[in-house]
């Protein structure tokens, strides 16, 4: 289907393993990556696409119309995956204006480019939009229920960073509907993997227990998520992009229900096997205050990605969460040595 994509937030996370995960299955496209480059984004996590000519980089903003409008004309696109977010919960608690400048604004801008250049084409039917959404639109379900939210649930967001991320959902689909645009949206677990910001859960209990400083856990460290290993998000991307049906939503999971104070469990052991000490990282582990609305427990439903589109997850918790803490490791000792 869609050979020039534009890929939004290709240097944060998320969107930079799925550039990689792109550039090698399909190395006949084009990929745009734009991205403002804020704190949560780094020039190095592409720097393997950098050299590639089918790979261009740019630096700016979403809701730059000017800027949006120029790279629809000037590389023809014909797909858009949007992932470019504020994505830390802590941050929209303290202060909403940036969630809402891109997050809503900056999809609501992507969306009429698209429009305006695929009506031009005669390809507004046929252009793809797939918005890269959470599954913490839902809202949040009780420890003790094993209830998981499926496409149907309503929507019912609790924190400003998941309001902001509803509205964006609701934009999309809304262009779907009235425009009839070739609109997807997904909606994932947590994430882990390689290129995570500092600022979230993971890197920050591999980061603290390497420094010997106090591993913060919010409230009673009981909250739970489903983590998912970005490669196996990164497939679920590509089957919905080019298979997705037209204004459907999928709910991508890990299958990996676990309460913060248990993972960081699990993470400490294998610490504690890679850089054995005379205590256990286990020692470091501290909570501390909770986070205000703090949603108890997110799990996700995902019998749909499953049974039409043949995705299943590939990669174990086991696997992963060594992969992942090795990366981390290696990158710590390369900066420390
Ligand atoms: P991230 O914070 O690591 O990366 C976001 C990237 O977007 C950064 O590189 C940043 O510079 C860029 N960006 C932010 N605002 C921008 C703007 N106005 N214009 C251009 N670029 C901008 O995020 P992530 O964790 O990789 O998440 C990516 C997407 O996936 C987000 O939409 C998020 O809501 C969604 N998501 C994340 C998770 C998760 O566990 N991390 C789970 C489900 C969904
Ligand atoms: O220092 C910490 N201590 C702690 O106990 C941090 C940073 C987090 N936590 C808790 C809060 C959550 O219960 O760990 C859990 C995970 O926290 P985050 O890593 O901040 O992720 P979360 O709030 O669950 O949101 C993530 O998943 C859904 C992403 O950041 C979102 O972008 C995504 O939409």
């Amino acid at each position: 289907m869609s050979k020039s994509l534009l890929v939004t937030g290709g240097a944060g996370f998320i969107a930079s393993n799925f550039i990689h995960y792109m550039m090698k299955r399909y190395p006949e496209y084009q990929i745009i990556n734009i991205d403002q480059l804020t704190y949560a984004g780094k020039g190095a996590n592409v720097q393997q696409a950098a050299a590639l000519e089918n790979y261009h980089f740019i630096k700016g903003d979403i809701a730059d119309e000017a800027l949006i409008q120029h790279i629809f004309s000037e590389y023809d696109i014909d797909g858009v995956i949007h992932f470019a977010a504020e994505s830390h919960v802590d941050r929209s608690i303290e202060d909403v204006k940036a969630f809402i400048e891109s997050n809503v604004l900056g999809t609501s801008v992507l969306l009429q480019t698209a429009r305006d250049s695929w009506d031009k084409k005669g390809e507004l039917a046929t252009g793809r939009f797939h918005q890269i959404s959470t599954d913490e639109v839902y809202g949040a379900l009780g420890l003790e229920s094993d209830e998981k939210f499926n496409e149907e649930t309503p929507y019912d967001p609790r924190n400003p960073y998941s309001a902001s991320k509803a509205g964006a959902d609701m934009l999309v689909k809304s262009f779907g509907r009235t425009y009839g645009m070739n609109v997807v949206t997904s909606s994932s677990s947590n994430n882990y993997g390689p290129r995570q910001h500092q600022e979230k859960l993971i890197p920050t209990v591999i980061s603290n227990a390497l420094q010997g400083n106090p591993i913060p856990l919010y409230g009673d460290g009981k909250n739970v998520r489903d983590w998912l290993y970005v490669e196996d998000h990164c497939r679920a991307i590509d089957l919905i992009f080019h298979q997705g049906q037209t204004l459907e939503k999928y709910n991508i999971g890990g299958g990996n229900e676990k309460s913060n104070i248990e993972l960081a469990m699990m993470i400490c052991d294998i610490l504690d096997h890679l850089k054995p000490g005379q205590h256990s990282h286990k020692e470091l582990i501290t909570f501390i205050g909770d986070r205000k609305g703090h949603d108890r427990r997110y799990a996700v439903d995902d019998s749909k990605i499953r049974d039409t589109l043949g995705w299943k997850p590939l990669t174990s918790f086991k696997t992963g969460l060594n992969q992942t803490v090795e990366w981390y490791v290696d990158q710590w000792e390369k900066v420390t040595s």
